[in-house]
């Protein structure tokens, strides 16, 4: 340890769980990995306290699992949400438990997050990577690297505008991110470095831009519905559809407008920053690791041989295993959503020993909990093989949390997956990945994750590329063709 790095005390709050005062340092612009340092050397349970603050972190199985349990935690809105809730207020996101609009908007719009409801959106996925490839081509054939991270965010906003909301926010066409990106990075980046206020300054200037930036993003927001409201809804099947016209099953209650506004910002930014991310690692694991990058290849040459220009079906999507495999271990070692917090919902004991008081919250932290011994000796290797099925079947539930846990768990899971495999499997199939400059990992944080500066450059492959050599062993088959 270094001697300037924090000592922990028992100083009594939790009987066997250190505190780690970080007041002289603050969190800093990467808070996320700096509580997983301290993780690492006092975890796998600690309190981190800043400026009288106190947070529980946890990281360990057996103890999130403790969490996972519905009847006795819940979702807590932590300091962090309840700063994203002065944008977003009762969206799904940000909600409190009970608050009526939480389960009136979560039973509305489940059916729409249904496996089945990916169908519908499909070809407005399809339609988005067409775009994406459409500028990666050209880079290609200029010879000019691509922002991994940037293209990416692109790519997520337009599918959740188009998907969502029938808007189109034509990030392609510009050369800047859309103004909306950059107004919702500023008030998630506002968000975190609220956390870390040294009390008693003046945040004034601060604050007044956080109102500019987050009156623009309702704005832009109240555009997309006025550009809906008045035309006929009927028969429309998309989000906002669903939230202008669908009645909840039970009750016959509507969405009010306020809410309906509350929530098509969360989407937007829930749809969307995080899958970007998640995408934006997988591709650099996928450069930095050849063998994987050749399985997922040889997955997608499978499906599409030489076709130019492959027309993924739905279907086809649900095949391509081991680029699913890929991005969940991305996920794993980068949850792009990196902690979530519970609260206990009456006096308890966590794992057993951790006295908690009713609403006492504990934060997990998701990037340490995938880092678990449960994940072998060498947790922080990028290893596709810890998702095969028989290795998820041997592995406890709740070892893998990078959608969250219980019934506020993320509805936008199997959206962001599907849209993101495709995504891969097309990329892969389509492109050599150069890694030209010889990219070192920076974890950008703004509340979520993103690798920091990452390009490719790129190369099209050629039908020679596609000529697999029969993998050894009988595990895998040689491509059909
Ligand atoms: C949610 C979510 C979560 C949980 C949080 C807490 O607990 O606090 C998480 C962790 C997540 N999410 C994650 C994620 C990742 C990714 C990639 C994603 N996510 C994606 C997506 C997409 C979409 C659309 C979404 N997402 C959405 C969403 C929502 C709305 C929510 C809320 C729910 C409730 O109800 O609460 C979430 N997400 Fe996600």
């Amino acid at each position: 340890m270094s001697p300037t790095a924090p000592h922990p005390t028992t100083d009594g709050t939790l009987p066997g769980v250190p505190v780690v005062d970080i007041s002289a340092t603050g969190p800093g612009r990467a808070p996320i990995q700096q509580v997983m340092d301290l993780m690492r050397t006092h975890g796998p349970a600690l309190v981190r306290r800043l400026h009288g603050r106190d947070a529980l972190f946890v990281s360990d199985l057996e103890l999130v699992s403790d969490l996972a349990d519905e009847r006795r935690f819940a979702k807590h809105v932590g300091p962090a949400l309840e700063n994203v809730r002065e944008f977003t207020a009762d969206g799904l996101f940000t909600a409190y438990n009970d608050e009526p609009n939480w389960a009136r908007a979560h039973d509305i719009l489940m059916p729409a997050f249904a496996l089945g409801s990916m169908r519908t959106y499909h070809p407005v996925m399809l339609k988005v990577a067409r775009r994406l490839i459409e500028s990666w081509d050209r880079a290609a054939a200029e010879g000019r690297p691509v922002e991994v991270a940037d293209d990416m965010t692109r790519m997520t906003l337009d599918t959740i505008g188009l998907a969502g909301f029938d808007y189109d926010f034509g990030s392609f066409l510009r050369d800047d991110p859309h103004p909306f990106v950059d107004s919702m990075v500023r008030c998630l980046e506002w968000s975190m470095t609220r956390l870390a206020r040294t009390p008693g300054r003046d945040h004034s200037a601060a604050d007044a831009a956080f109102r500019t930036d987050a009156a623009h993003l309702a704005q832009v927001v109240d555009d997309v519905i006025a550009a809906r409201s008045g035309t006929d809804q009927s028969g429309a099947e998309d989000l906002l559809g669903l939230m202008l016209t669908a009645a909840h099953p039970a009750d016959g209650a509507t969405l009010d407008p306020a809410n309906i506004r509350n929530q098509v910002i969360t989407f937007l930014i829930a749809g969307h920053e995080t899958t970007s991310g998640a995408m934006s690692f997988a591709l650099y694991y996928l450069a930095k690791h050849p063998t994987a990058l050749q399985l997922v290849q040889r997955e997608a040459d499978a499906l599409w041989g030489d076709t130019a220009d492959p027309e993924p079906t739905y279907e086809e999507v649900g095949r391509l295993a081991y680029t699913r495999q890929v991005l969940n271990e991305a996920l794993r070692l980068w949850p792009t959503a990196a902690a979530f917090s519970r609260h206990a919902l009456e006096d308890t004991l966590l794992g057993g020993r951790i006295p908690l008081r009713a609403g006492q919250p504990v934060t997990v932290l998701t990037p340490m909990l995938h880092r678990d011994p449960v994940w072998g000796d060498n947790p922080g290797l990028f290893d596709p093989s810890r998702f095969s099925p028989e290795a998820e079947a041997a592995r406890p539930v709740h070892a893998f949390k990078p959608f969250g846990t219980g019934e506020r768990a993320c509805i936008g899971r199997q959206f962001a997956l599907h849209e993101a495999t495709m995504l891969l499997a097309m990329l892969v199939h389509r492109y050599r990945l150069h890694d030209h400059a010889g990219y070192r990992l920076a974890v950008k944080e703004t509340l979520t994750l993103k690798p920091e500066g990452f390009t490719l450059a790129l190369t099209p492959r050629t039908p020679a590329d596609r000529v697999h050599p029969a993998l050894p062993g009988a595990a895998r088959s040689a491509p059909e063709r």
